[in-house]
């Protein structure tokens, strides 16, 4: 990694008025969260997402895919937000007209201080009831760490008795629509984005940053390897978050 692509991109940074931190899987690495697609350590090489991360695999198996959140649920409890996290908060303390938006399900980028990201596929931390949508409170504990695929039977809606399901974006369904169009506003009209750690494979999310660029505005990219969202980025800086952000606010 060039010392001028960073020290270009953290012009860029200091010279923009708006701006968008747009974050994937990639953003948490370094807290210990598994990505999705990475070789070795992705979650989609060990699990299948057709079984987990649909509403037809919740329906049809949901003690597997609550067992599974839940593992995943307490993973995330235990990390914490990494020197990345932080320094977004710093560039969104700096540049007052700034948004946060994630693909991320967990919370680091609140624990790292930044008050409201966006989160276009919802939140670990919100479930809510699978027939009637009433959000349901977050279960307590679990003291000790759940088992990798241990089978737990999601609790039942105070409302109408049905499942509960994570409040989580499976495939197949729509984005919650607030969020999305909040994220496709500010994308249109900011003057920097910064995209990091995301493979910029998933729809409608991957749109974000081709928004930002067919916008005008300047796309600067952080992820150790090539992305189709190379192609819009202007500066690529090829490393990890956790390293490379702190260096764009130093
Ligand atoms: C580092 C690093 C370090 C590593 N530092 N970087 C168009 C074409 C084809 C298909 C579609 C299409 N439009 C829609 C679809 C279908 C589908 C889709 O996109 N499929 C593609 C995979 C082909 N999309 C959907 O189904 C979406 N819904 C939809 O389209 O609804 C339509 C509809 C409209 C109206 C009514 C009803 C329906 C929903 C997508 C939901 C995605 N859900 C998941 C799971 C969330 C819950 C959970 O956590 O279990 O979201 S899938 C998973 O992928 C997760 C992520 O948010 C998402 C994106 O992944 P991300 O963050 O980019 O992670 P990775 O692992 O892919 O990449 C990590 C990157 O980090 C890599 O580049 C590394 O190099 C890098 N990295 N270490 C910096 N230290
Ligand atoms: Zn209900």
């Amino acid at each position: 990694m060039s010392a001028d692509a960073v020290g270009r991109a953290a012009d860029l940074l200091r010279r923009a008025r708006r701006v968008v931190v747009f974050t994937g899987a990639g953003m948490s690495a370094e807290s210990g969260v598994p990505t999705f697609r990475d070789a070795l350590t992705g979650l989609w090489q060990r699990y299948d997402a057709q079984t987990l991360a649909t509403p037809a695999a919740f329906h049809a198996d949901p003690d597997l895919v609550w067992g599974w959140y839940e593992w995943r649920r307490a993973a995330v409890r235990r990390a914490r937000p990494n020197p990345g996290h932080l320094a977004v908060a710093t560039i969104e303390a700096r540049v007052p007209d700034s948004v946060v938006i994630t693909q991320n399900v967990d919370d680091l980028h609140e624990r790292a201080g930044s008050p409201a990201p966006l989160h276009l596929h919802g939140s670990l931390f919100a479930p809510r009831c699978a027939s009637c949508a009433r959000s349901a409170p977050e279960p307590d504990g679990p003291p000790e760490e759940p088992a990798d695929g241990r089978r737990t039977p999601p609790p039942r809606c105070a409302g109408c008795g049905a499942a509960v399901r994570p409040g989580v974006v499976w495939f197949g369904e729509a984005l919650p629509g607030q969020a999305l169009e909040a994220a496709v506003e500010a994308a249109a009209s900011c003057d920097l984005l910064l995209t990091v750690g995301t493979s910029g494979l998933v729809y409608p999310a991957a749109e974000i940053p081709q928004v930002a660029s067919r916008f005008g505005a300047v796309v600067v990219q952080v992820n150790p390897r090539e992305t189709p969202l190379d192609a819009v980025a202007e500066v690529n800086l090829r490393g990890p978050a956790a390293r490379l952000l702190p260096a764009l606010v130093d």
